[in-house]
């Protein structure tokens, strides 16, 4: 059985104006799609790693066949942040933080807003193609990384509870080069409930 595409949980016009609907089209049908066709390509001959799941392949790559590792790293990462990156989303999000996530936040960064401020100059400063994360780590501590690429922050033993994707596919139609606006749009549409049943687990 290969990997599928994960429904979107929304409508493509379900986050505007923050996120805006042709761009979500693109990115849904066209860049998470194109991601998994790679994926399913490069397991061709491979077909027993499709019992594993996506974050099982990723938290090990260590452990797949040299041929296909790089694929799995590109393609597969592509596949899992994007099928994380729609859930960590919704209409009428963002707002203030909830949950136990509320403490966490305001003992590891000061505050929400420092949190912020923090995640925005990463996301902002990121050099080329990448995600910037809001991770959890094996000991329950929260930190903010960015990522390379499709380099995922699971190959390293995080558990990401936000994220954004800053490729310029992710804004260029709408924003242009003006990131930071698109990162500021991003906190309108955030999805604490999601975060904070990954911060939970
Ligand atoms: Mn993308």
């Amino acid at each position: 059985m290969a990997y599928t595409l994960p429904e979107l949980p929304y409508s493509y016009d379900a986050l505007e104006p923050h996120m805006d609907a042709r761009t979500m089209e693109i990115h849904y049908s066209k860049h998470h799609q194109g991601y998994l066709d790679k994926l399913n390509a490069a397991l061709a001959g491979y077909e027993e790693l499709f019992d594993k799941s996506i974050e099982e392949l990723l938290k090990d790559l260590s452990s797949l066949p040299e041929q296909i590792r790089g694929k799995v790293k590109n393609a597969g990462g592509g596949y899992y942040h994007h099928s994380i990156w729609w859930q960590m989303m919704k209409p009428n999000g963002g707002g203030d933080p909830t949950g136990d996530l509320v403490e966490k936040i305001n003992e590891v960064f000061g505050s929400f807003e420092k949190m912020k401020e923090e995640f925005n100059a990463a996301a902002g400063s990121v050099f080329g193609s990448g995600w910037t994360w809001l991770v959890k780590d094996k000991e329950g501590n929260l930190s903010i990384i960015s990522t390379a690429n499709q380099d995922s922050p699971i190959s390293d033993g995080y558990m990401p509870l936000l994220g954004i994707d800053v490729w310029e596919h992710a804004y260029y139609l709408k924003y242009q080069n003006r990131r930071p606006e698109f990162i500021e749009a991003f906190w309108n549409v955030v999805n604490w409930d999601y975060a904070n049943e990954i911060y939970s687990k």
